[in-house]
């Protein structure tokens, strides 16, 4: 499928173009399901009314979850949840200064009645929001369902083929 043809059922969105090296996680699980997607730099503090720009258009342009990273003081992915009923995911990015525990902080502790699903520090958290944003899809969309349980079962043959970590 050509996913830049398609409009895009998910968005991933971060703070800075330095947030790429973790993003890039979850935007590979979304090719690799072919989910459709977009990808925009959006920062909460540089661009705020770009952010409620695109908070405030997600659903209506189809957008189905959103995907965002930020460290820091990571106030995006919360500002975004407060614009949209869009499902949000967050993610912490690693930053230097604290080892991403102050964007985990700043994106877990949302006030009650504006949900962020919050994913772990850094790439693990990145890829996994990938998957858990092709999961959120799969029941409306089965080519995604078949490519997440080809990815689930192809993840546990490849544990068991290497067994023996002394092996390459
Ligand atoms: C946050 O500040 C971004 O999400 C990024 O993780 C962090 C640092 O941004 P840069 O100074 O590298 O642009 O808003």
């Amino acid at each position: 499928m050509n996913q830049a043809a398609v409009a895009p059922l998910v968005g991933v969105v971060m703070g800075s173009r330095s947030d790429w090296e973790t993003m890039q996680h979850a935007v590979a699980r979304l090719e690799k399901l072919g989910v459709p997607h977009e990808v925009r730099v959006v920062s909460a503090h540089r661009t705020p009314d770009l952010l409620a720009e695109y908070a405030k258009a997600a659903e209506g342009r189809g957008l189905r979850a959103i995907i965002a990273g930020a460290g820091g003081a990571a106030h995006l992915p919360g500002m975004i949840a407060a614009m949209t009923p869009v499902p949000v995911l967050g993610v912490p990015v690693q930053s230097k200064a604290l080892n991403g525990l102050d964007s985990l902080l700043s994106i877990v502790q949302m006030p009650a009645g504006v949900p962020v699903a919050t994913f772990a520090i850094g790439v693990a958290g990145a890829a996994n929001a990938g998957l858990f944003a092709a999961a959120l899809l799969a029941a409306d969309h089965p080519a995604v369902r078949e490519a997440l349980a080809k990815f689930r079962a192809e993840q546990t043959r490849d544990v068991l083929e290497h067994a023996d970590p002394r092996q390459p």
